[in-house]
C-alpha cells in the first residue's frame, strides 16, 4: 500500500451503544451532532461516521431522523457524510438497508458477523452482499468494516464477485479491540493490513484502551485514522473524554507528526473516489 500525502481521519461521534448518563459530551441530539460535526470539521475531521438516537437518546434507524441528519450536515459542513448500516446488534436487516434510503455519501458496511461483548453482531454473507450491491446501484460509497481476521477475506470475495465499489476505490476500516474480534495490537493490524486487497486504503480504530496503541500502529503502516466517542470514552487513565474534538485534535497532532496532515475534505472525496458533495 502507497501511503497517501495525508491522512483521512473519520470521527465517529456518538455510536448505538454508550448511554449519555455515561458520558455527557456524548452528542445524541441533532444539535449536538451538528455542533460535534462542526468542532471535529475545524479539528481536522473530514468523514463523519454517524448513528442516529431517538428522543430517549436510545439508538435509531428511523428514516426520517436519517435523513434530517444528512440534511444538516450537509448544510452545516463539507465533511464526507457516512451513515452507519451496522446500527445496534437488535437492528433487522430490512431497518439496516433501509439506512441507504438517506441517500448519505457514503456507509459503513460490516464484512461479516463477529461476537460483540456478549451479544454477537450479526451479518449473514448474502446480507453483506445485498447491501454491497444496494450501495452500487445507489451510489454510495461503502466503508469495508472489519472486526476479524475473515472479514477482511471477505472483501476481497465482494470484490471478485461484483466489482468495484461505488467511486472505484477500496477503504477498509479496521475495527481492533471489540471483545471477540480482533485484539487491539500492531500485531493484528499488521496482519489485517498485509491481508487487504491490492490497492486498498484504510483507516483504523482501536476500541477502548486498544485505542492509542492502534493509532500509532495505523500511522507507521501509512494508514487513515479513525477515532470517536463510539469507540473511545477515556482520554488518558482516569480521565474521560470531554468531547469528540478532543479525540480528533490528538489524531491530528499525531498525523501532522507522522508527516501526513489530516486531509480536509475534498482531500477525502479524492482519496475515496467520490465526485463533488451531493446537496
Ligand atoms: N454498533 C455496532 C453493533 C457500524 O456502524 O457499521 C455496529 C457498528 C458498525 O457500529
Ligand atoms: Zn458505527
Amino acid at each position: 500500500m502507497t501511503p497517501a500525502a495525508g491522512t483521512l481521519i473519520t470521527v465517529a461521534p456518538t455510536g448505538a451503544e454508550t448511554e449519555k448518563s455515561r458520558a455527557p459530551g456524548l452528542p445524541v441530539t441533532l444539535d449536538e451532532l451538528v455542533a460535534a460535526a462542526v468542532a471535529c470539521r475545524a479539528a481536522g475531521a473530514s468523514v463523519i461516521h454517524v448513528h442516529v438516537r431517538d428522543d430517549d437518546g436510545v439508538s435509531t434507524l428511523d428514516l426520517g431522523r436519517l435523513r434530517e441528519s444528512v440534511a444538516a450536515l450537509r448544510e452545516s459542513t463539507d465533511l464526507v457524510v457516512q451513515l452507519s448500516t451496522g446500527g445496534a446488534v437488535t437492528d433487522s436487516e430490512a431497518d439496516r438497508m433501509g439506512v441507504l434510503d438517506a441517500a448519505p455519501d457514503a456507509a459503513s458496511l460490516t464484512c461479516g458477523t463477529v461476537n460483540f461483548g456478549d451479544d454477537v453482531f450479526l451479518n449473514r454473507r448474502p446480507f453483506v452482499e445485498a447491501l454491497y450491491t444496494a450501495m452500487q446501484e445507489r451510489e454510495i460509497a461503502p466503508e469495508f468494516e472489519c472486526f476479524d481476521a475473515g472479514h477482511v477475506s471477505t472483501v476481497g470475495w465482494l470484490l471478485e464477485r461484483h466489482g468495484p465499489p461505488y467511486g472505484g476505490h477500496v477503504h477498509v476500516d479496521l475495527v481492533l479491540g471489540v471483545p471477540g474480534g480482533l485484539p487491539g495490537t500492531a500485531a493484528a493490524l499488521a496482519g489485517a493490513v498485509a491481508a487487504l486487497p491490492d490497492g486498498a486504503t484504510f483507516s483504523a480504530t482501536g476500541v477502548g484502551r486498544a485505542h492509542l496503541p492502534v493509532m500509532l500502529a495505523a500511522l507507521a503502516h501509512g494508514g487513515n485514522l479513525r477515532v470517536g466517542m463510539e469507540d473511545t470514552l477515556t482520554f488518558a487513565a482516569g480521565e474521560p473524554v470531554r468531547d469528540n474534538a478532543q479525540l480528533v485534535v490528538r489524531a491530528a497532532t499525531l498525523a501532522t507528526l507522522a508527516q501526513r496532515p489530516p486531509l480536509d475534505p475534498a482531500g477525502a472525496r479524492e482519496l475515496l473516489g467520490l465526485g463533488a458533495r451531493r446537496d
